[in-house]
């Protein structure tokens, strides 16, 4: 069977009726920016689920406009912490108390790319509630003018070594209730977050619900406070798409001024995450200014974002050129020189299908093409060598983590669908 029907039943089978999960077991719910790159695979075949995909995500929306992280529909003992630890949340149904980086925005413009009318109707239909989504994000989550972020579930890089600075200043609350985690019975407990970052991840859960959710509190007196390159570069090019949508929907020049407004903020703010010393964008902690001290796979998301200088761009693709001689396939997710790589172990190293789609597109519209290809090839060959794996050993393309996964196999279909068209022209 080809890789591409391979990948089409793989997301068949983590249907779950107008939704999909990332994987079986594992991940039961529904992810935000899993179903975002899952829209974009599911549309290659069927563009009206690709679309429910979409909707679905919506419903889980808050009356403050963000848009958690998961939404549990139903209690899955499977996956800890449900929402029985989340408590109670204010969405219409059941959710974490976070967000995650904000992809949607750039995915439903890509998806309603042309000028019909049901394309116009679409944008339409969602814009209010992406709008809401990042008026939430500049609104709720920004410290000082600089999109933060509270807890390393909301960048999706859960254990990435560039928390470790803002986790070592936390301590974990001394009444926190007792658990069992379940990924570690999914999965190879060797290749997920450690026992202390778990307890860590809950400390922050925690207060969150000791301050009823109010999500301008949890920024404020929040324990855990980090500007991460990867929400500020998919919620600047976000911010980029939500505007040229506002335009072509003839939106009001108030609506248009404010889109434009979030974008100069997230140019302005790009140089925050400048780390000099390594020529790289990194995550820093707030309230210290530390630097995180490793280049990782949103580093180079300053291409996707279309920012940073022609001196600090030639300092990224010197960085990329160093770590390719070091990996078989691009692009780790942690600088394999920098401490606590790990090739196998989540963030700290494997390489992730959505973050090598994002910077192969990046580097491609900057005209970085070879570079684009071969980020895109790291992930291909590690795919064709292992299967739809959720991330991958960048030493030898070997599938670590979940296997079956939805966005993995959904980047592949997309990419594949471009090369048909391209074919095509
Ligand atoms: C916590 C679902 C999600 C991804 C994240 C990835 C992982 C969850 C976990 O799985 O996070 O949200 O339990 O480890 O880090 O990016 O969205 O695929």
């Amino acid at each position: 069977m080809s890789l591409t029907q391979i990948a089409i039943d793989t997301l068949t089978r983590n249907d779950r009726g107008g939704f999909t999960i990332p994987t079986n077991g594992l991940y039961p719910y529904q992810w935000n920016w899993d179903s975002a790159f899952i829209a974009l695979g599911i549309a290659t075949y069927d563009p009206v689920r690709a679309w429910s995909e979409i909707t679905s995500l919506l419903e889980g929306q808050w009356p403050d406009g963000m848009i958690p992280s998961i939404i549990f529909r139903r209690d899955d003992p499977d996956y800890f912490p449900g929402p029985s630890r989340w408590g109670k949340t204010p969405g219409d149904i059941p959710s974490t108390g976070v967000s995650q980086p904000p992809v949607l925005a750039t995915i439903v413009r890509q998806l309603t790319s042309t000028e019909s009318e049901d394309h116009r109707a679409k944008r339409a239909q969602v814009f209010a509630q992406i709008f809401a989504w990042h008026k939430w994000y500049h609104d709720c989550r920004t410290y000082n003018g600089i999109v933060a972020t509270v807890h390393p579930w909301e960048t999706g890089r859960d254990n990435c070594p560039e928390w470790n600075i803002g986790l070592d200043l936390m301590t974990v609350a001394p009444d926190l209730a007792p658990y069992t985690r379940m990924d570690n019975k999914h999965v190879d407990p060797r290749f997920r977050p450690t026992q202390e970052q778990y307890d860590k991840y809950l400390t922050i859960v925690a207060f969150g619900e000791s301050v009823d959710w109010d999500q301008r509190r949890l920024t404020d007196e929040g324990p855990f406070l980090m500007a991460d390159p990867n929400i500020h570069f998919v919620l600047l090019r976000a911010d980029r798409d939500l505007l040229a949508m506002a335009q072509g929907l003839g939106k009001s020049a108030e609506v248009l001024r404010e889109i434009e407004g979030w974008i100069a903020k997230g140019e302005a703010a790009t140089d925050y995450l400048w780390n000099e010393d390594l020529g790289a964008f990194t995550a820093r902690d707030i309230r210290t200014g530390t630097f995180s001290e490793g280049f990782s796979n949103c580093s180079a998301l300053c291409f996707y974002a279309d920012v940073g200088s022609p001196k600090q761009r030639a300092r990224v693709i010197e960085n990329m050129r160093r770590i390719q001689g070091q990996v078989e396939h691009l692009l780790p997710s942690w600088d394999p020189e920098a401490a606590d790589f790990e090739p196998q172990r989540y963030w700290c190293g494997p390489l992730w299908p959505q973050m090598n789609y994002m910077t192969a597109l990046g580097l491609s519209e900057c005209g970085e093409e070879e570079l684009a290809g071969q980020v895109r090839d790291g992930l291909c060959q590690a795919i064709e060598k292992s299967g739809f794996w959720e991330c991958f050993n960048p030493l030898t393309g070997e599938g670590c983590v979940g296997s079956d996964f939805s966005w993995t196999a959904a980047v592949w279909l997309s990419w594949q669908h471009e090369t048909k068209i391209k074919g095509a022209a």
